[in-house]
């Protein structure tokens, strides 16, 4: 039996131990390797990291990812030194503690709401990790700025009274043009964490993309979506893989994808504006504050020691640096014959190459403005398109995401040529604290917007909405440069 004392004398990076969930583990060889960084784990050396932990980590993480020598059994709480508690993880999220502080879901009105709701609960490391975007917030501010730039061209005086609203998304006929993007942790705003999203999408009929970061584990989530069906006797809803290539590119993904084909995922996402991780400041902020807390000294480029079997490690290099067009050939064999689309794709000419390299699908995003700075909102990408390739609409599906937080914004993707809409974090601000439930009052908010603002603009089905509903003028003046690319053959 290890004593809480023995793990306290192992704190340090030549000898990690931490206490999870009653249990020690020795994590030094992991150190380095860990995704969410080195520091987030030294920060815990010698004490108990659950409240930390579980939040973050899908069940059996340890069980998978750390030797079983390194399992170090039950520790015995009492030889009299000081102890770290566990603090709840579910204070923030059980609907209860915090429900005096939000507001009942049905004055709710639209998915801004959620974002203020969410803010009142959610613990500062979770609201900053939510919120945050990469460097000068240019990306993420464009998102929603691009929306103001295009209007609408509506038509009166037709017959209304019926709308559908179905479209087919990455193969599967969604009741909604839209779906629940990948975005990692959401038990850090509810403790059934992404349970809520399948649960919804099932109830709504739309699919789910759980990120490969998803803080509860793929399998159950599969078992949760074959529960949904089972209650309701249908097979409404689907899940999305979301694949990030780890940094042992090839045999991590292959693992991966060998896990989404097991569970019966319908389509791969396939991230690739992730070569590294965008510089989000004010998440690296709160981790240097708290590293400088506990005593953390400060280095400027943490890269650990090259491992020659790993791509080269950089400075925020959690995942694969060198994946390349190629390696779409072993993905494709790997995944089979099922949709795989590209996610992270915001220039013309990465769809006119997706488009020939037998992908089904580009999905057009700047990672919620969490990667590059001043990447392009993915209206301006889909007017590229339009401007100067629009037979790519016919050859190849086009998804988005980014700053959909309207029903008319859904509306303007459609009518530039997209397929179907991402949203990421209004799902995760309406999880919180709220659970399942307010999932779906998200659902029907959104799914009512465009519905009403469909009928507003005399078209009863999304297969209506092209160019002559909106008018991009705007939107066309920030395209000039590409006209000269296109005079010197370029594109
Ligand atoms: C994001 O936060 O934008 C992600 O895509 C997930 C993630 C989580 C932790 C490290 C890197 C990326």
């Amino acid at each position: 039996m290890v004593t809480t004392g023995d793990v306290r004398s192992h704190a340090s990076k030549e000898s990690c131990w931490v206490i999870i969930n009653g249990k020690a583990y020795d994590v030094t060889d992991f150190i380095d390797h860990h995704p969410g960084g080195a520091n987030t784990i030294l920060r815990h050396a010698g004490k108990d990291a659950t409240a930390e932990y579980e939040p973050v980590h899908p069940e059996g993480t340890l069980d998978k990812h750390l030797p079983k020598d390194k399992h170090l059994g039950p520790v015995e709480p009492n030889d009299g030194g000081e102890t770290d508690q566990p603090v709840s993880t579910s204070s923030n999220g059980d609907g209860k503690s915090t429900a005096s502080k939000q507001n009942p879901l049905s004055v709710l009105q639209n998915l801004d709401d959620f974002e203020k709701e969410a803010k009142k609960v959610l613990p500062e490391k979770a609201w900053i990790y939510y919120s945050s975007a990469t460097d000068t917030l240019s990306s993420h501010i464009n998102n929603r700025t691009a929306f103001s730039k295009v209007s609408l061209r509506p038509r009166v005086l037709r017959n209304v009274a019926r709308v559908s609203l179905q479209r087919d998304i990455m193969g599967f006929r969604s009741s909604l043009p839209i779906f629940i993007a990948p975005a990692a942790l959401a038990k850090l705003g509810h403790p059934d964490g992404e349970l809520c999203l399948t649960r919804a999408a099932a109830r709504y009929n739309i699919p789910h993309c759980p990120s490969t970061y998803s803080s509860i584990g793929h399998t159950n989530l599969a078992a949760c979506l074959q529960a949904e069906q089972k209650a309701a006797d249908n097979d409404r809803g689907s899940l999305f893989f979301q694949l990030y290539a780890p940094i042992n590119k090839r045999d991590g993904a292959l693992k991966l994808i060998a896990e989404a084909r097991r569970l019966k995922f319908s389509a791969l996402v396939v991230t690739v504006d992730s070569a590294v991780i965008g510089k989000r400041e004010e998440d690296e902020r709160y981790k240097a504050r708290l590293d400088h807390d506990s005593g953390i000294v400060f280095q400027a480029s943490s890269s650990p020691d090259p491992d020659p079997n790993l791509d080269r490690p950089v400075p925020r290099g959690a995942h694969s640096s060198t994946l390349e067009w190629d390696d779409l050939v072993w993905i494709r064999e790997a995944w089979g014959s099922g949709p795989i689309v590209l996610k992270g794709i915001a220039t013309v000419e990465d769809v006119v190459e997706a488009a020939k390299r037998g992908v089904n699908g580009v999905y057009l995003s700047n990672h919620g403005g969490r990667q590059l700075d001043y990447a392009p909102s993915s209206l301006h990408t889909l007017l590229e398109i339009r401007l100067f390739h629009p037979e790519l609409f016919d050859k190849i599906e086009i998804y988005v995401d980014g700053g959909f937080r309207r029903g008319t914004d859904v509306i303007k993707a459609l009518c530039l040529g997209a397929k179907a809409v991402g949203l990421g974090r209004p799902f995760m601000y309406s999880l919180t604290g709220y659970g399942t439930e307010g999932v779906c009052r998200a659902i029907e908010i959104l799914s009512d917007e465009i519905q009403t603002s469909m009928r507003l603009m005399g078209v009863t089905d999304v297969d209506q909405l092209d160019m002559s509903y909106v008018n991009t003028a705007l939107l066309e003046l920030e395209m000039p440069r590409l006209h000269n690319l296109r005079l010197q053959g370029k594109l």
